[in-house]
């Protein structure tokens, strides 16, 4: 089972990594996290489920649906809606919103969103400037951040709610797999990770 899921996970990444190269062309384009992916990759083949890890949570295979990567399970949903209707649909499954609590995590959630922007399970709604995890804990600044660069600034008063951003388009400076605060309003694929 554990082999199995492994090999899926890898052929995700692989497909994610495939995507990113893809996107190269353009300077401006270029993934931060490529290289740490191809890092992750090479872990997954050699050690995908260390016994030597201390964390209670880690999962070495997953349910149905669930993609392993990083210690936890993880399912993209297919259709983007607003942060509580993700919340929701998270919920519907047993999960809530990934958190990512190590930078692997926050790799793993980048390389498994599909080249979309997706919702992680942080929001800072309830107090300006707090944000709280949807697996309990505040977002404390030292396990596996990846804001980017000017964020979060909850422009025009209105972004509680974080997602992982793709590469970057428009006029956005976010870059792909960077954490963005964004009106919970907007609609984007939620990420779900079992608890
Ligand atoms: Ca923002």
């Amino acid at each position: 089972m554990a082999a199995s899921s492994g090999c899926w996970c890898l052929a995700v990444l692989l497909s994610s990594l495939r995507t990113v190269s893809s996107s190269t062309a353009e300077p401006e384009t270029t993934p931060i996290f490529r290289d740490e992916l191809q890092r992750i990759i090479a872990d997954v083949v050699q050690t995908h489920c260390p016994s030597q890890q201390q964390d209670p949570l880690w999962r070495c295979s997953c349910p149905s649906g669930y993609i392993p990567c990083g210690g936890r399970c993880y399912a993209r949903l297919h259709r983007p809606v607003e942060y509580a209707q993700a919340e929701r649909e998270c919920s519907l499954l047993g999960a809530h919103l990934a958190v990512p609590r190590s930078r692997q995590q926050s790799l793993c959630v980048a390389g498994l969103a599909g080249y979309e922007h997706v919702w992680l399970g942080i929001t800072d709604r309830d107090e300006e400037g707090f944000f709280q995890g949807a697996d309990g804990r505040p977002i404390t600044g030292n396990e596996g951040q990846v804001w980017s660069p000017g964020q979060p600034d909850n422009a025009r008063g209105v972004e509680h709610c974080v997602s992982s951003w793709k590469v970057r388009g428009g006029d956005s400076p976010v870059r792909f797999g960077e954490w963005n605060d964004y009106p919970c309003s907007i609609q984007l694929y939620p990420m779900c990770q079992l608890p």
